[in-house]
């Protein structure tokens, strides 16, 4: 893995990156640039979203049931379109959408498969606060320029090739991971380009920073229950960060140190949160910053999905805090 100082251009990262991995050629460079191209777009559209009177929901359902704001199909349609025409990707899984996205026939049906949430956190839009855009990327499993199938989605996490989110927040921010580290470039919005800003993270040792919406204690497992309010015995000074934002979330415990939660409850027992989009990219970065991610049994990149927007819990951070936590919720006593 080659080393990169501070200042690395994203696209020279990129170059220099995909050289080392046997599996990259030229389409895997071009599926990351691609992303980060649609990152700049859809970064351009958050920050002008108050003045181009874009805000407000459209009236529309997505397939969640959810809300749809107007930034949500803004951001679903630049991925898409910057990912079906350079013939690098076949098939792409968007929160938004119901069914899979197979690239057109006229277009070359490349290697990669990529899922996405193309703005999560979308319910903060309105309120100005950190939304992001999460992505995992795998590599199909049938022959290129055949239709890719429903096999080459529904893949173990383990063999997802790359992952990463980009967080609009004060600045944007473009996080990823192609297994060898987790490496943050920073948009300079007056030239477009993303910077080298966080080369090599790692998640911090232990940490007494818990986030998770305890808004539904009543309805965890008891066990999780009792373990949170055992933090709070006020010896420990245990602190709480949570804004109800995936993306925003994860990077603030990324780089500051703290374990995310997100527990199935009595009515929703596999939570909220998506395998394929949400736990599964999220779970990738986590361990390639050294850290662990779990949904209370297995560890998240072992499991397989058997549906496109299939469910997850989420305890993800580092191992020590993940550990603790899968050490309550299993004890017999
Ligand atoms: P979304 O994909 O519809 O935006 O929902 C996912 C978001 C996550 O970003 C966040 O972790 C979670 O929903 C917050 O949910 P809650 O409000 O139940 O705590
Ligand atoms: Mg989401």
């Amino acid at each position: 893995m080659p080393q990169f100082e501070e200042g690395t251009t994203l696209d020279r990262f990129i170059f220099e990156t995909t050289k080392a991995h046997s599996h990259a050629q030229g389409q895997f460079a071009t599926l990351l640039q691609q992303l980060a191209l649609a990152a700049r777009l859809v970064s351009a559209r958050v920050n002008r979203a108050g003045l181009a009177g874009i805000l407000g929901a459209t009236g529309e359902v997505n397939v969640q049931g959810e809300f749809v704001q107007k930034l949500d199909i803004y951001a679903n349609e630049a991925f898409k379109r910057a990912l079906e025409h350079p013939g690098v990707c076949c098939a792409i899984v968007s929160e938004e959408d119901e069914e899979p996205f197979f690239v057109p026939e006229r277009f070359r049906s490349g290697r990669y498969v990529v899922c996405i949430d193309p703005l999560d956190g979308s319910s903060n839009i309105d309120v100005n606060a950190t939304i992001g855009t999460i992505f995992g990327v795998f590599r199909r499993k049938s022959p290129e320029e055949t239709p890719a199938t429903q096999d080459d989605i529904l893949q173990q996490g383990k063999e997802m090739v790359a992952a990463g989110y980009i967080i609009y927040g004060s600045g944007t921010v473009f996080v990823i991971s192609t297994g060898d580290g987790v490496h943050a470039f920073t948009l300079d919005p007056s030239v477009g380009e993303f910077f080298l800003s966080h080369p090599n993270i790692v998640l911090e040792d232990f940490k007494r920073v818990y986030s998770v919406n305890e808004g539904y204690a009543a309805q965890w497992d008891p066990k999780l229950r009792t373990y949170i309010e055992s933090l709070k015995d006020g010896q420990q000074s245990w602190r709480a960060r949570y804004i109800g934002s995936l993306v925003a979330d994860f990077h603030r415990n990324l780089l500051k140190g703290g374990v995310f939660m997100y527990p199935g409850t009595q009515k929703t027992p596999q939570g909220k949160l998506r395998l394929l989009y949400e736990g599964f990219p999220i779970a990738f970065l986590a361990e390639a910053a050294g850290g662990k991610a779990s949904d209370g049994t297995m560890d998240i990149l072992d499991k397989t999905p058997t549906s496109f927007h299939e469910r997850t819990p989420l305890f993800v951070g580092n191992s020590t805090n993940v550990d603790e936590i899968l050490s309550a919720l299993h004890n017999e006593s």
